[in-house]
């Protein structure tokens, strides 16, 4: 896995394809709004496009590869764009719960984005984009490989720094593409 971080939110320095950084343009904030930080993080998985997106797709079960996640209700829509989600989160974490919004879900292109619209914790709104491509160097059909890009903006929290906020944000998204890339490999297995 390897991080791609920007100094501006939102720009590309040209480290990642055009069609991959299209969809990881975050707008910009209000001029007078609170500090931001964004970075994005990329994981290569030994599986087929179609068994990462399948997984990656179903908003509803969070808990499929995220391993913070204790347990998700879907609270309102049938799992597609405006869906929304309760995340509970496991202990140990600065946090309890995560309520979540489904902004784009684009079968064709592969790509989901969601941004956090309530929960105790200190991430306030936190937006990602999860982009699933086929890999360039995949050999074989029957050694198909996939990368996975997944960018994010969020506030940086009073009192905190926006490197502190990146390296805690960081380690989860890691962390959960990590397991997206096992849970998808098993899968296809
Ligand atoms: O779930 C994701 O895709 C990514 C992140 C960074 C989620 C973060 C989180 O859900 C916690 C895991 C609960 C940590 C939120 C919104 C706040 C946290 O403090």
């Amino acid at each position: 896995a390897a991080a791609v971080t920007g100094s501006r939110c939102g720009e590309h320095d040209g480290t990642v394809p055009a069609e991959v950084a299209q969809h990881h343009s975050h707008p910009p904030s209000s001029s007078a709004g609170p500090w931001r930080c964004c970075s994005a993080v990329v994981q290569r998985v030994r599986a087929p496009t179609s068994a990462v997106w399948s997984v990656v797709r179903r908003f509803g079960e969070p808990q499929a590869y995220k391993s913070f996640v204790r347990s998700c209700a879907v609270v309102d829509g049938d799992g597609g764009v405006g869906t929304l989600r309760e995340v509970r989160v496991v202990s140990g974490l600065p946090a309890a719960s995560s309520r979540e919004r489904l902004e784009v879900l684009d079968d064709d292109r592969r790509v989901l984005s969601f941004r956090v619209v309530g929960g105790e914790h200190r991430l306030r709104n936190y937006r990602s984009v999860t982009t699933v491509h086929p890999s360039s160097s995949s050999s074989s059909p029957a050694e198909e490989e996939t990368v996975v890009v997944e960018s994010y903006v969020v506030e940086v929290p009073a009192g905190n720094t926006a490197e502190d906020t990146r390296t805690f944000v960081d380690t989860i998204v890691k962390c959960n593409l990590l397991s997206l890339a096992r849970t998808a490999e098993k899968l296809s297995a």
